[in-house]
C-alpha cells in the first residue's frame, strides 16, 4: 500500500509523471484527489501465497493457503517472451499463486479487449465479471476476453498461479480504437478509489472550516 512520497496533497504535488496522470484521471471522474492522501492512486499490489488451487466452481482461489507476502507492483508485466523464463516473484520458484486486487482506470466508455500470455493459469474478473478465464496448466499459453466499460473505476481481480518450471504473465489490453496489444500501463493500475464515505466526510469538514472562518469575520 506504498504511496508515491509527495503525493498527498493533490495534483500540484505528485512525484511522477505518471501518479500525475491517475491523479488527473481521478479529477477527471469528480474524484478530488486532495482530501483522500496518497492511497488514492497508489500503485497495484501483489500478494503471494504458498500454493495453488481451484475451488468447486474452477477459478483460482487463495481460500486457506499460506500468505508469503506482498509487494508492490505498478503493472503486471513479467514475462520477456521466450519460453524458458522464470518468473520467481518475491523468490518462489514453483507452486504458488499471485493475486492482484484494485481498481482499472477505463479512460473512456468503450468495449476494451483484454489478453493475458501466462504460464501456468490466469483468471481476470472485472466489476466481479470473469472477462479472461484460462486456469489450466499451460506453457506461455494466451488467454482473451473483453469488458464494455463505462469510464472511470472498474474493479480489477487478477489471478495467477504456477505449478512447476517455468513461470510469467503479461496482461495487455486493446483500448476502444486500439490496433495494437499494449500492456495494461501503470497509468491505469491503483490499489484503491477514494470511500464515497471519505469524500462526504471531506467535504464536510471543508464546510465547517469555511463557516469558522465566516463566522470569525462577522465577529
Ligand atoms: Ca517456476
Ligand atoms: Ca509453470
Amino acid at each position: 500500500m506504498a504511496a508515491p512520497s509527495g503525493a498527498t496533497l493533490g495534483c500540484r504535488q505528485v512525484q511522477t509523471r505518471r501518479t500525475g496522470m491517475k491523479a488527473s484521471w481521478l479529477a477527471a471522474l469528480g474524484l478530488t484527489v486532495s482530501m483522500v492522501g496518497g492511497s488514492a492512486w497508489a500503485d497495484l499490489q501483489a500478494d503471494v501465497y504458498n500454493s495453488w488451487q481451484l475451488d468447486g466452481s474452477g477459478n483460482i482461489s487463495t481460500s486457506g493457503l499460506t500468505h508469503v507476502g506482498s509487494f508492490i507492483d505498478p503493472q503486471i508485466d513479467h514475462w520477456d517472451g521466450t519460453l524458458g523464463y522464470r518468473w520467481n516473484p518475491l523468490g518462489v520458484d514453483e507452486l504458488y499463486t499471485v493475486t492482484w486486487a484494485g481498481y482499472l482506470l477505463a479512460p473512456e466508455a468503450g468495449t476494451y479487449q483484454f489478453r493475458t500470455v501466462s504460464d501456468d493459469g490466469v483468471q481476470v474478473f472485472i466489476d466481479g465479471l470473469s472477462v479472461v478465464n484460462n486456469p489450466g496448466v499451460q506453457w506461455y499459453g494466451e488467454g482473451l476476453g473483453s469488458a464494455t466499460l463505462t469510464a472511470g473505476a472498474h474493479a480489477l481481480d487478477v489471478r495467477f498461479y504456477e505449478n512447476y518450471t517455468y513461470d510469467g504473465i503479461i496482461f495487455q489490453w486493446k483500448k476502444p480504437g486500439d490496433a495494437d496489444w499494449s500492456i495494461v500501463p501503470a497509468s491505469v493500475l491503483v490499489t484503491a478509489v477514494p470511500e464515497p464515505g471519505a469524500f462526504a466526510l471531506a467535504l464536510a469538514g471543508l464546510a465547517v472550516a469555511g463557516g469558522s472562518a465566516s463566522r470569525r469575520r462577522k465577529a
